[in-house]
């Protein structure tokens, strides 16, 4: 066909990671329920202000038996933010080096994304609920290139004086709204709910976190940042218990992920002594640390656990399609299973950087030179030997190669020439989100 899809699918056949038996089907034909924390970076789990638990009902699903918790899941996003970590989530490829492939690319391209995936193998019906305008990041039409049955945006929900902060409605208020609509959908279902309330510069009104009292630092978006992140723990707290009460939660899984930072690396400082750490000493190191963001798994029954293995959002699609009995060899992801024993550890991040289990390393483009950390220590290893130096270059190739890959899918909509066995294109013309069950 004249197409450059051999390198992507030998890449993809390498690269490929098979299931772990313990887990592959463990959650077949259950309810698929994704709850995107916005802005929600790892250190807020277990963390404490003033002797108060910052997000006590989020620390409570991270210590379950029944959740399988990562506590070095990396956020990989670029300048795409939400609509990146939405890219990787649903489709296991990168968002682009430069803005967002939502908007530059997402409206035209070809998908082999989450909702078709499943409605094809499985027979899920899918739902998106965001309490912002439908049009921001283009999401009312890469939404339909995704497959997406149902988006419920903005106009599905009240708009009064106080429901809503700058990026929409309240998480509250999104979690209980969407209830009317969630329950008409055929399961089993494959929902994601996007909330916005916990979204720079984290402004909310005070009597929405009443009883909180926030850090007294002097940089006011480190202050405001712990209040509206515990509005967004009380917010899914409020979720579980009508999945309880509705049982539903008798029958899902909930995904739990963490999009991106909350902090610039501007405020990091400012944080610094919250999380016991020198503000004079804060490295590039320090900064990198705080790039984990939760990836939760939780269901009744599940076998879970505190996970150590390294993964970023480009393996969360494949972890989730295992637990569902769902094989993911037909399809080009550039991530794999994290359950899986041949699972890739190593984790790039969209400047290039990256971290192994073992070491956190930049990249520096100008004099192609490596600074590479200690992750046990996080020391800077000043003169690193030939043979780590070698092996740091040689995971930076396959890693910057996995990139240029994916870049390479995206930039030239590669999908229309590949069509997987038993799967068929999603025309977007079949998807209407207005007047969805009013
Ligand atoms: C807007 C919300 C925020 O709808 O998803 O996006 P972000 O600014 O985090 O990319
Ligand atoms: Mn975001």
């Amino acid at each position: 066909q004249g197409t450059n899809m051999d390198p992507v699918l030998d890449y993809v056949q390498q690269h490929y990671a098979k299931p772990n038996p313990n887990y592959y089907g463990v959650a077949k034909g259950k309810n698929v329920i994704i709850i995107h924390l916005e802005s929600f970076q790892q250190f807020l789990i277990d963390s404490k202000v003033k002797d108060q638990e910052v997000t006590p009902f989020l620390n409570s699903l991270y210590h379950s038996d029944n959740t399988l918790s990562f506590a070095n899941f990396f956020h990989e996003v670029g300048q795409g933010k939400t609509s990146d970590a939405e890219t990787m989530m649903e489709t296991s490829l990168f968002g682009l080096p430069e803005g967002s492939f939502f908007t530059s690319l997402g409206s035209n391209n070809t998908f082999q994304a989450a909702p078709a995936i499943l409605n094809q193998q499985q027979g899920y019906t899918s739902a998106a609920f965001h309490g912002n305008t439908g049009s921001f990041w283009s999401r009312d039409t890469v939404y339909k290139n995704m497959g997406y049955n149902y988006f419920f945006d903005q106009k599905y929900y009240q708009q009064t004086a106080d429901s809503n902060t700058y990026w929409g409605s309240k998480d509250k208020l999104l979690f209980a709204e969407s209830a009317k609509y969630l329950e008409q959908l055929q399961q089993p279902f494959y929902t994601k709910f996007l909330t916005v309330t916990n979204h720079n510069p984290f402004e909310l009104a005070e009597n929405d976190t009443e009883g909180f009292d926030k850090p007294d630092t002097p940089n006011t978006m480190v202050n405001n940042y712990f209040a509206t992140a515990h509005y967004l723990d009380d917010s899914v707290r409020e979720f579980f218990d009508y999945l309880k009460s509705s049982g539903l939660y008798d029958n899902s899984i909930v995904i739990l992920y963490g999009d991106h930072f909350g902090l610039n690396a501007g405020d990091e400082k400012d944080l610094a002594p919250l999380l016991n750490k020198d503000p004079n000493h804060w490295t590039n190191f320090d900064h990198t640390q705080l790039q984990r963001v939760p990836f939760m798994i939780h269901m009744p029954g599940l076998k879970g656990g505190i996970q150590k293995q390294y993964g970023g959002e480009i393996d969360a699609l494949p972890t989730l399609l295992h637990l569902l009995g769902v094989n993911t060899k037909p399809y080009i992801f550039m991530g794999n299973d994290l359950l899986s024993k041949q699972h890739d550890q190593n984790v790039i991040f969209r400047n290039h950087n990256f971290v192994t289990p073992q070491y956190t390393v930049m990249t520096n483009n100008n004099n192609n030179s490596l600074t590479i950390y200690q992750n046990s220590t996080g020391h800077l290893i000043e003169h690193p030997s030939k043979k780590l130096e070698q092996k740091m270059r040689k995971v930076a190739k396959t890693k910057n190669n996995e990139l240029n890959i994916s870049d390479t899918v995206n930039k030239t909509n590669l999908l229309r020439f590949y069509t997987p066995p038993n799967f068929t294109p999603v025309d977007p013309k079949h998807y209407n989100y207005q007047n969805q069950f009013q």
